[in-house]
């Protein structure tokens, strides 16, 4: 008896009930983040007919009701009956989990460690799915709703082409409200342009009209363009493409005279973020590359390139097509497979030096600006050694000193970057001493954006956090030797505090990145009024807070900046763990997060006057 239930339940369980019941098992969650999952899903099966070689084109339309369709000319989903099920196979993609394998498709899959779900998964989460296939001659449409069919497979049509529609509404049962964001749509589809030559990828949204195509015959070399495209290039893009047992690899790079390192990787059009083989066989070739040839033609004494040196100021797609992607990591971004590590390094090696042989002044350049990363490296690994000893802080002047805590926990220790000495002072004195460190600073930090790496650690502000911190700086950084586990940005809701905010994200990204990744740094949200009704206090942390406990009387006092707390205010507003809040930083999309700090910090004016003005609308609680 016992087991006929469980096996009866299994049954139940393995049905598309099962996804609605626990979405974020296959989702990932029911956020936007999730609901854009759903999208991706679709749009994958697409990709995968691209990849296979049967599809040119992709429609993607946000209606206005809510709903989205993903509209290809790839060979359409076969309607025929599935021997297995019994029912169409129309109906088995859309009804059956993981029902992708059941067919073999073409060579690639997307599908990886992130996606690959499949398409029923989308169909039980939405209210009602329409698909509308175009194959042999006609064309076939079944309505589903939340999962299940609601009409059979009626031929509504006659057509020469084919390819496969897919409109769909996310249930709002299981999302809310939550609606389609337009940027991260069309962010993602024109990365997936970028990463199949020749795709062509239409986005239109009814709701505000706008429509953009994407379509690069470039692919990735035009991705790094792109990417470039407020930067300063020292030579046009090299772009090579290789393939060796089955792995097919694109590489695009391009130096700039900036400082930054700029290496994203793909797999099957996934984003691997935590890199892992390919771009391991990608590093160590351009290492070896730069330094053979280097010796044979531009050194003079001995030199020798690290790898940190062959890459400052390097922007690189690194596009791999694997048929059995293995993915490992936190977020299972980190390809795994072994094989691929050497396939990139071979064919990496092979096409980069045969290019620079062929580009003699191009080789120069790139060879000259490594060599010149080199040294400064040396100049500032000297400086390094001094500041990495937490002692050094003590022997430098600065404007105030690190009151450091006296738990030796660092676990459960957190430093406060304050703004100003004033503050500084008050959040020393209101602060809980045993658990919370303070560092003022004054004034600005260097913008590290435009300055050398031995540049920034001769600047006293940066060296005292660098020593405070104890991690070290740039591809030395040691997440486990961290002083403290969350370290907060702590400065004045005003436009000063709001540009050194900048400044140390700017620093802690492109020197200190592990930090952000790993969900170290935070940023201090001091309230922005405070409200006497009576004897009573409030305290309101935005504008909406502050017009709803100030209606009916109330004074408002507005605060302007830290300085204006004084140390029990500032400990029960922004700093007592109890009762303070704050946000995690963490980057998205490293993508965006690099074009950010180019355009908020580099060099181009232009851009960045551009870019403030786009974006002025919608900057909120900036005193200015
Ligand atoms: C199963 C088998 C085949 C294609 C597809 C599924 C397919 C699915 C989707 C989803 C969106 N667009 C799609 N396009 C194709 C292969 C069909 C054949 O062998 O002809």
């Amino acid at each position: 008896m016992t087991e006929e239930y469980g096996i009866d339940k299994i049954k139940v369980l393995e049905g598309l009930e099962a996804v609605r019941k626990r979405p974020a098992m296959y989702i990932g969650s029911t956020d936007e983040k999730g609901l854009h999952h759903l999208v991706e899903e679709v749009v994958d099966n697409s990709v995968d007919e691209a990849l296979a070689g049967y599809c040119t084109k992709i429609d993607i339309t946000l209606n206005e009701d809510g709903s989205i369709t993903v509209d290809d000319n790839g060979r359409g989903i076969p309607v025929e009956i599935h021997e297995e099920y019994g029912i169409s196979g129309v109906e088995v993609v859309m009804t059956k989990l993981h029902a992708g394998g059941k067919f073999e498709k073409g060579a690639y899959k997307v599908a990886g460690g992130l996606h690959g779900v499949g398409v029923s998964v989308v169909n039980a989460l939405s209210k009602w799915m329409e698909v509308e296939i175009k194959r042999n001659g006609k064309i076939y449409k079944q309505r589903y709703e939340r999962g299940k069919p609601v009409t059979k497979l009626e031929i509504v049509g006659i057509t020469k082409e084919t390819g496969t529609k897919v409109t769909f509404l996310p249930d709002d049962e299981i999302f809310g409200g939550k609606v389609f964001d337009r940027h991260t749509l069309k962010k993602r589809l024109q990365e997936i342009a970028f990463l199949n030559k020749g795709l062509r990828i239409k986005f239109s949204d009814r709701r505000s009209g706008e429509e953009y195509l994407f379509n690069y015959e470039g692919g990735i070399k035009e991705f790094v363009e792109y990417i470039n495209r407020n930067k300063n290039p020292l030579h046009e893009v090299i772009y090579f493409e290789g393939e060796k047992d089955g792995i097919n690899i694109e590489v695009a790079l391009q130096y700039t005279d900036g400082y930054a390192e700029n290496v994203f990787t793909f797999v099957n059009n996934i984003n691997t973020k935590e890199g892992g083989t390919h771009l391991s066989g990608f590093k160590s070739a351009l290492t070896r590359v730069l330094n053979e040839y280097g010796r044979r033609n531009i050194f003079k004494n001995n030199e020798n390139l690290e790898g940190e040196d062959a890459r400052e100021g390097l922007t690189a797609i690194i596009s791999c097509k694997v048929p059995d992607p293995q993915f490992e990591g936190q977020t299972k971004t980190k390809l795994a497979n072994s094989e691929a590590k050497g396939i990139v390094e071979t064919i990496m090696y092979d096409k980069l030096s045969t290019y620079l042989e062929e580009n003699p002044s191009v080789a120069r350049k790139i060879i000259e600006r490594a060599l010149q990363a080199s040294k400064a490296r040396e100049a500032a690994r000297r400086a390094r050694e001094l500041i990495r000893k937490k002692s050094y802080i003590e022997s430098i002047s600065l404007p105030g000193k690190l009151a450091d805590c006296t738990s030796n926990e660092p676990e459960k220790c957190e430093l406060f970057i304050v703004e100003g000495d004033s503050a500084g002072g008050s959040a020393k004195q209101g602060r809980d001493r045993k658990y919370q460190a303070i560092l003022p600073l004054k004034g600005k930090i260097l913008n590290v954006e435009k300055a050398s790496f031995d540049k920034i650690l001769e600047n006293n502000e940066i060296r005292a956090i660098i020593s405070a911190i104890g991690t070290g700086i740039g591809d030395e950084v040691d997440i486990r030797k961290a002083n403290y586990r969350r370290i907060i940005i702590m400065t004045d809701a005003d436009v000063d505090g709001a540009h050194i905010r900048t400044l140390l994200l700017t620093f802690f990204f492109r020197y200190m990145k592990p930090l952000i990744e790993n969900g170290y740094i935070y940023i201090a949200q001091p309230p922005l009024y405070r409200i006497k009704k009576g004897n009573k206090e409030y305290y309101a942390y935005s504008d909406e807070e502050m017009k709803r406990i100030s209606e009916n009387g109330g004074t408002i006092q507005r605060y302007k900046g830290l300085g204006e707390m004084n140390p029990e205010q500032l400990w029960e507003t922004t700093m007592n763990p109890e009762k303070r809040i704050m946000k995690k930083v963490e980057i998205e999309d490293a993508i965006e997060a690099d074009e950010l700090f180019t355009i908020l910090m580099g060099k181009n004016v232009e851009e960045r006057r551009k870019f403030i003005k786009e974006h002025a609308k919608e900057v909120v609680n900036l005193d200015i």
